[in-house]
């Protein structure tokens, strides 16, 4: 997890952190780097994501071209789902950030990566940010996970569980994974906005596709500078939902208090297996081999 070390917001934001898009002060390079990420990712899109995402670019009218103006964006959602978006200079603290979330407010960067990050940065921008996120947001049932999400982060902060819940979000709405009948698609935002990991979660041989548990993502390690070694199947929007709204987190955190986290290749006895994993790209690059478990 990234943490911010200042906890008060850098001068020209607001209190909760929020700054002003200001929209049309964008470069029409900056809207031309938008429309070529837009253009890259929903040419492979569709036969990859989960429909719910190709109804939330559809609704938002995010093929608009230009980067989106988050007023004209937050009208859309909030008639959809009561959602809005705001402008942070970065990432934010995590207290800051599930406030946010349990407002229904999600927090977008407003700026917009150079053609030498386009495929990798550190810090989410306005494409990641709102191509990766926003759509899913327009979706009632993620749109109540999400806000569910902001409200457990609140809850899991006053109990030091903030790692726990973050390995949930990690493993969901950043990197998950839905069931499409036979086959998976992908629906976590890190890897919607990522041309390379839209193929590599899906189509690669090495990485473990896993059925998703509560308990074990909240046990389980994860990479943040990487494609992931597992990825991790949920079977649907509600059934995600359910399985966490109808957990109490409580004795769960107590339970995996202290417990060693499981490495992000393992495979566990009880785990439903989608893809055993070859890890043969992890491998190449002399990252972690399995621990015996
Ligand atoms: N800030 N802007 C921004 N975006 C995030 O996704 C974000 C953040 N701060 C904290 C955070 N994410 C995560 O560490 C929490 O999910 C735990
Ligand atoms: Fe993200």
């Amino acid at each position: 997890m990234t943490t911010v070390l200042s906890s008060s917001p850098p001068p020209g934001a607001a209190a909760d952190w929020t700054i002003p898009q200001a929209w049309s002060s964008y470069r029409p390079d900056e809207h031309a780097m938008w429309d070529r990420l837009f253009q890259r990712q929903s040419a492979m899109l569709p036969q990859r994501v989960t429909p719910a995402f190709l109804e939330g670019l559809d609704i938002l009218r995010l093929s608009k071209p230009g980067i989106p103006d988050f007023n004209e964006l937050s009208d859309r959602l909030m008639k959809a789902t009561g959602w809005q978006v705001v402008a942070v200079p970065g990432l934010v603290p995590d207290e800051v950030f599930f406030d946010h979330l349990a407002n229904r407010r999600f927090v977008a960067g407003r700026f917009i990566r150079t053609p030498e990050q386009i495929d990798y940065l550190e810090e989410p921008d306005v494409f990641h940010d709102v191509f990766g996120h926003v759509p899913l947001l327009a979706n009632p049932v993620f749109a109540d996970y999400m806000q569910a999400y902001g409200k457990g982060g609140l809850r899991a902060a006053g109990r030091g569980a903030i790692e726990k819940l973050a390995r949930l979000y990690w493993y969901t709405v950043e990197f998950g994974l839905i069931r499409d009948g036979d086959h998976l698609r992908i629906y976590g935002a890190g890897i919607v906005s990522s041309y390379g990991e839209s193929v590599f979660a899906l189509d690669d041989p090495s990485p473990n596709r896993l059925g998703f548990g509560l308990k074990r993502l909240m046990r389980t390690n994860y990479k943040i500078d990487d494609y992931q070694q597992t990825y991790f199947v949920i079977d649907s929007l509600e059934d995600l939902l359910e399985k966490t709204e109808k957990t109490d987190f409580g004795p769960i955190y107590e339970e995996l208090e202290g417990s060693e986290p499981y490495a992000t290749d393992a495979v566990l006895p009880d785990d439903i297996v989608y893809h055993l994993g070859t890890q043969a790209y992890a491998h190449a690059k002399g990252q972690t081999q399995s621990k015996a478990r």
